[in-house]
């Protein structure tokens, strides 16, 4: 007997022994969907032989809420720059050590001056661009005007959507009217409110996923999203088309931020650093058809890339689109406005 619970013993030791050497650090990010290239993430866990556990959001406030409801275990989130600004604020990300960061020198300087709002990378690192447009059927919708009075057009009714996102919709409405994207001023956005009213009529839902799949069935015929994922559609479905709203878009960053308590620190680090390399950015620019903030990338683009549509946004477009920026206190406005509107 005694002989037995020594083998017995001697077996648990060996097992525990060669789990632990088997076992690889992991590291847990929570980010945008359809927007990390695979195998960015394969040859990250090559490279540092370890795995990575990546979960995904559609919406800033579902990141928000998960991270300030406690959720624990991440080592790298993926806010859009404004709210990386109010996960600061509320101290649920942490200050960035820049010496673990040499690719920083990679990020575009002109963005950081010109749009950033973190200019100073204290607290997050930009990935990449994104633009809030318009995708249609154009074997379905004909002769529409270059502006977000589209979905007034009662003939696309029950078929179009609209973002599921406070700041994209209500920005829209906002730019239609002739308003600064970021208005906080109560009787513009009670004139916002109302041509969201009068959209919705026409909508089939506001939704930020399922809008992808809707328009390359067939199923919608025109819808809101966000440039680089209509632009992976438009790859694949070339009758999908581009339009860019002429009283302007919304421009947001996406940034790599660290939450505090991250278990994996250096992990962490090594991640973002590795995804600032201008060539892991370049092949998540093909991937994602969303354009880096690395001027090295935007170098290394392929032609086919290079033609998009989303690379090519008009000037006179981009002149009157705006970044969005934290509103702060202001932000219930918008709270309260988006409830009333909200199908
Ligand atoms: C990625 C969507 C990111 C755009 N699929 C929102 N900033």
């Amino acid at each position: 007997m005694k002989k037995i619970l020594t083998l017995i013993l001697a077996c648990l030791c060996a097992l525990a022994f060669w789990g632990c050497k088997g076992s690889k650090p992991t590291l847990h990010i929570y980010v945008w969907s359809d927007y990390i290239a695979p195998e960015s993430i394969e040859q990250f866990e090559e490279k540092f032989n370890c795995r990575v556990i990546v979960d995904t959001f559609d919406k800033n406030e579902a990141l928000y809420a998960k991270i300030k409801g406690g959720a624990v275990g991440y080592d790298v989130l993926q806010p859009s720059s404004y709210m990386a600004k109010v996960m600061f604020d509320e101290k649920m990300i942490i200050p960035l050590d820049k010496s673990k960061l040499p690719n920083l020198k990679y990020v575009n300087p002109k963005y950081l001056k010109d749009s950033a709002i973190d200019k100073e990378m204290l607290y997050s690192v930009p990935y990449m661009i994104c633009y809030a447009c318009v995708a249609y059927d154009s074997n379905k919708v004909k002769d529409i005007p270059q502006s977000w009075s589209v979905f007034a057009d009662s003939r696309f009714k029950g078929r179009m959507t609209l973002l599921d996102d406070i700041h994209e919709t209500i920005g829209a409405a906002l730019k239609y009217n002739g308003f600064e994207l970021n208005s906080v001023d109560d009787a513009e956005l009670a004139k916002a409110k109302e041509t969201i009213l009068n959209w919705r009529k026409n909508v089939a839902k506001f939704d930020a996923e399922a809008y992808k799949t809707g328009i390359a069935t067939g199923e919608f015929v025109l819808v809101h999203g966000y440039s680089g994922d209509l632009a992976q559609v438009i790859a694949e479905k070339p009758h999908i088309k581009l339009m860019f709203p002429k009283e302007g878009m919304s421009i947001s960053c996406d940034d790599w931020v660290i939450p505090q308590g991250a278990k994996n620190l250096d992990l962490a680090y090594e991640f973002i650093n590795f995804m600032t390399s201008p060539e892991v950015a370049v092949q998540n620019m093909e991937f994602s058809q969303y354009d880096a903030v690395n001027w090295k990338a935007r170098e290394l683009m392929s032609d086919e890339l290079k033609n998009m549509p989303t690379m090519n946004i008009p000037a006179e477009v981009l002149e009157k689109s705006e970044v969005i920026k934290d509103l702060g206190e202001n932000n219930k406005k918008r709270y309260k406005l988006w409830d009333e509107v909200k199908l």
